[in-house]
């Protein structure tokens, strides 16, 4: 009987140090992450990607501080045993533990972010753009951001790629196409009104760039031949970074944007300024 007891070693510092290692890693790595990350948001639907975040974070760092403070706990309890002097459950048991928790993880972190995140996936790349929207075309190019506007009459003017010049026609729009007459055309400022929905059109002149307003909570992939749009609010006015994602090449790290939002009457006046220019 004596031989199957479980038997105390006498204190020993080793396993205490592995299990407070262990145990501080789950708090620095969630004191850590409590920090503020994201910059200070100015889009309406990003509220709800922000929403999403904080309960994966919530959630994913609560099961990683769970992890780490119970394998604290094992490490310093298992080290002071002689031996295994028997089981804590039976195989079957374990078995079925393993797969409850690994559910519930499952269910907890990627069932909430389908929860919180699909109403915001559907208002950010479902919705049509509302009549009152304020439309822009960003064409991606190594190392610019192209814009351009469609002037009074709301239509773009068609573009040829033969008539494409860096110097004076970088997206190569066709001036003899009624529709392109009153076309803005720019580099890396972008003007919008707040509280007005933005569609922006994007597109791509020679690879993968990425469009990122990171306070407004965007970030859209422009891949040569394909035309994708985005519909959404800034709510607050400022002057925010628009930086290409994606590494597009040498001089990626300058390609760099920005993403005006202004009260209305400023927005007309930009506008008349950037028409004067043309
Ligand atoms: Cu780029």
């Amino acid at each position: 009987m004596s031989e199957t007891r479980d038997t105390r070693l006498p204190f020993s510092l080793e396993p205490v140090l592995v299990g407070l290692l262990f145990g501080s890693i789950g708090l620095f790595g969630v004191i850590y992450g409590i920090g503020e990350w994201a910059p200070e948001l100015a889009s309406r639907h990003g509220a709800g990607i922000d929403a999403m975040m904080t309960y994966l974070m919530v959630t994913t760092g609560a099961m990683f501080l769970i992890g780490h403070l119970a394998m604290a706990l094992f490490i310093w309890q298992g080290s002071r045993r002689t031996r295994i002097s028997h089981r804590l459950a039976s195989p079957r048991f374990e078995k079925r533990l393993s797969i409850a928790l690994g559910v519930l993880m499952a269910v907890v972190a990627e069932g909430g972010v389908v929860a919180i995140g699909l109403p915001v996936w559907n208002e950010y790349f479902m919705a049509e753009a509302p009549p009152d929207a304020v439309t822009v075309e960003v064409v991606g190019q190594q190392f610019f951001w192209n814009v351009r506007y469609p002037g009074a009459d709301g239509e773009f003017g068609a573009t040829d790629i033969q008539l494409m010049d860096d110097v004076v026609n970088p997206i190569g729009l066709d001036r003899s196409d009624p529709a392109a007459v009153d076309d803005i055309v720019w580099l890396n400022e972008i003007y919008v009104p707040v509280n007005r929905p933005v569609r922006v059109v994007l597109r791509s002149k020679d690879m993968i760039h990425s469009f990122f307003l990171p306070h407004l909570r965007v970030k859209q992939d422009v891949i040569p031949g394909m035309v994708p749009e985005l519909v959404f609010v800034p709510t607050r006015e400022g002057t925010f970074e628009l930086a290409c994602a994606e590494l597009c090449g040498l001089g990626h790290y300058r390609m760099q944007g920005f993403f005006h939002v202004v009260s209305d009457a400023e927005f007309t006046s930009q506008l008349e300024r950037l028409a004067s220019e043309q």
